[in-house]
């Protein structure tokens, strides 16, 4: 390395820590680190490499500076996030845009330079008297073609703790690829804290992606989808990357689904956070390949997915023994785990909203000292736990842990799945006609409420094509292109399905139990592998009561009546209408949209219209029965 750069780095890391930089040999890498340190200007930095001495020293840190705290179940810790710090902030999120580039304006942007400019305003000395930690991770596995060698810096030992638990070790995979390693680059302060270890100066809390030099900054924020670099922050980076490079960067799940002799079929899956998406990865006696974010790419006319994780940042809230026995049997073992912003009780036993038994009437939470009745100064009343409280911990806790899970290949993807938070309007199941069909319909015209997994007002109906607008960071038309693109020659593309758990009944009560999903994926897997036939309606493709009849029998031991059948597979012709109107508008105003899209807007919108004449504003499916295919 340059005489100076190497000066430098040895003074600022010492001797030890020197020599692990070093031994990853990578010019750019160097930069880098000489550039931040001098900014950042630490007392000390502590190099993480991926031997687990380093491993353990982060752990310890954290609990060391308080940021977490052991619990009853040994090898369990509790961390808290500043009490108006508890979602992604999307508001202080924001892509920043070189002059002359455009984004859509559903995507939060601010013009590059601007951007600079606040953000190294508030960075310089943002570290002073704290250590630095430097941590190396692999997104994807690693020795693979989807491998993206990405570094952390971090003045929280809970970040780069949490980080341990959900990314694969990175430091050997950028030896491996070695000076010319393309790698992601985040930056983290929880800047000043108070003597609860929560942020002192949210005002200045800012999440800025600079997608020129694939580095992320994120100031005075603690919040996990915030602050770890790799989960939320890395995607705008891969989506920016994919879109250059041909493959996708998707909000997925990654599963295998077993069918009739044990055959597994793999499917991704789309939900936007707080719908179920960890729930259906975690469906008992199926496998679990990831439960948030897959790298898909077209290998040899076949789509080949990975997890760009090795671990959950799961939400917490509703978890209990009888709905999800794989996560409970894993949050009561002494697995290593960091819970957030849960209730511990004085004898440091964990509490959530959703939790077997009675709530305690004591205990320590995101606000503080905990009792029933508490409000907040706002008057509101404060819950036992954060609607967003999570826990993080690694796969391999999981019983359901699919073999093929760090496979550098990736798993063949038979199907895909769309789904949303979605009271009115899509049945539980639906088959799309074909590709563009199901990308456009299923995918990009995708309408969810709001959740406590973001700042603001939940429970509103909102666009977001994919599950993935909060992480976009190339124009939703592109984005849509390049999805319709990926499918589009491919001799046995997957199977495109949605799936809508949420839907209501007309006294606004669920139609389905949390279970019942189980049923929509076997049937799924049936489809994908040709084995039963499906009535075709102005939607879509939907299964036929008798195969799901025997499904709901076998696997649940639930009696599903015709009546069942009648209410979910209803196709509400009204409210579909209306909902293409409103998806037609809203592309209407946004950057380069694929014709494809109002082709296919446009062919929906007369076939329901068609339908509306003839049968009504609601459509049964038993009236449907005769167009078996
Ligand atoms: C998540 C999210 O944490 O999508 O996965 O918010
Ligand atoms: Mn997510």
């Amino acid at each position: 390395m340059p005489h100076s750069h190497e000066q430098s780095l040895k003074e600022r890391l010492g001797e030890d820590n020197f020599k692990k930089i070093q031994g990853i040999g990578n010019p750019s890498l160097n930069e880098f680190l000489v550039k931040f340190i001098e900014i950042l200007n630490p007392e000390k930095v502590f190099v993480c490499t991926d031997e687990s001495a380093d491993i353990q020293y982060i752990r310890e840190k954290a609990l060391r500076d308080g940021e977490e705290q052991e619990l009853a179940i040994p090898g369990q810790t509790v961390h808290y996030d500043n009490y108006f710090d508890q979602a992604r902030d999307k508001k202080n999120t924001a892509i920043l845009l070189p002059k002359g580039k455009r984004l859509d304006r559903v995507i939060t942007t601010l013009d590059r330079e601007t951007g600079l400019n606040d953000i190294f305003q508030i960075l310089p000395n943002i570290m002073k008297g704290k250590e630095l930690l430097i941590r190396f991770f692999c997104l994807g596995p690693t020795n693979s073609h989807f491998s993206i060698p990405a570094v952390q810096l971090t003045d929280s030992a809970y970040v780069a703790h949490s980080e341990d638990l959900l990314y694969r070790k990175g430091y050997q995979e950028f030896i491996r690829q070695g000076s010319g390693a393309r790698f992601f680059k985040f930056i983290h302060s929880q800047g000043e804290l108070d003597e609860r270890k929560s942020c002192k100066n949210l005002d200045q809390r800012r999440v800025y992606i600079d997608l020129e030099e694939d580095t992320v900054y994120c100031t005075n924020t603690q919040y996990g989808g915030n602050t770890i670099g790799l989960k939320k922050l890395a995607m705008r980076l891969a989506i920016n990357r994919g879109s250059q490079e041909g493959w996708l960067t998707e909000h997925m799940l990654v599963m295998g689904i077993r069918g009739p002799q044990n055959r597994l079929t793999y499917f991704t899956g789309a939900f936007p956070s707080l719908c179920g998406k960890t729930s259906t990865a975690m469906l008992e006696g199926e496998n679990i390949v990831g439960d948030d974010i897959a790298y898909l790419r077209k290998v040899k006319d076949e789509v080949r997915a990975v997890n760009v994780e090795r671990g959950i940042f799961g939400i917490i809230m509703g978890i209990n023994s009888k709905d999800d026995p794989i996560q409970w049997n894993a949050l009561h073992s002494p697995n290593e785990l960091i819970y957030s912003n849960i209730l511990v009780t004085p004898d440091k036993q964990a509490f959530w909203m959703g939790k077997d038994g009675e709530i305690p009437s004591k205990g320590y939470n995101h606000s503080g000292e905990w009792y029933p009745g508490k409000t907040d100064s706002t008057g509101k009343e404060i819950p036992p736990s954060h609607p967003n409280g999570r826990f993080t911990i690694s796969l391999e806790a999981m019983r359901n842990l699919d073999p093929a899970v760090n496979d550098p290949h990736g798993v063949k993807i038979g199907g895909i799945v769309y789904g949303g938070r979605d009271a009115d309007t899509s049945i539980p199941v639906e088959e799309a006609f074909n590709w563009s069909h199901g990308i456009i319909i299923k995918g990009a015209a995708l309408e969810s409420e709001t959740t406590a997994a973001t700042l603001g007002k939940a429970g509103v109906r909102e666009f977001n094509p994919m599950s993935n607008l909060d992480f976009l960071s190339i124009p939703v038309g592109k984005y849509v292109l390049n999805n319709l693109d990926f499918g589009r020659n491919l001799p046995a593309a997957p199977k495109i399905f949605s799936v809508n758990y949420f839907l209501l009944d007309h006294h606004g009560k669920f139609l389905n139990e949390k279970n019942d999903k189980k049923i929509w994926y076997k049937w799924m897997e049936l489809r994908v592998n040709r084995e039963v036939d499906a009535i075709q309606t102005p939607t879509g493709r939907i299964p036929l009561y008798e195969d799901l009849k025997p499904l709901f029998k076998s696997i649940l031991n639930k009696t599903f009546t015709e009546q069942n059948y009648l209410q979910m597979f209803t196709i509400r012709v009204q409210e579909n209408l209306s909902k293409i109107e409103r998806i037609s508008e809203i592309y209407r105003n946004l950057l380069d949209v694929p014709s494809d899209v109002f082709h296919e807007l446009d062919a929906q919108r007369t076939r329901l219209q068609s339908a509306l004449k003839r049968f009504g504003k609601y459509i049964s499916p038993f009236t449907l029965r005769g167009n078996r295919i």
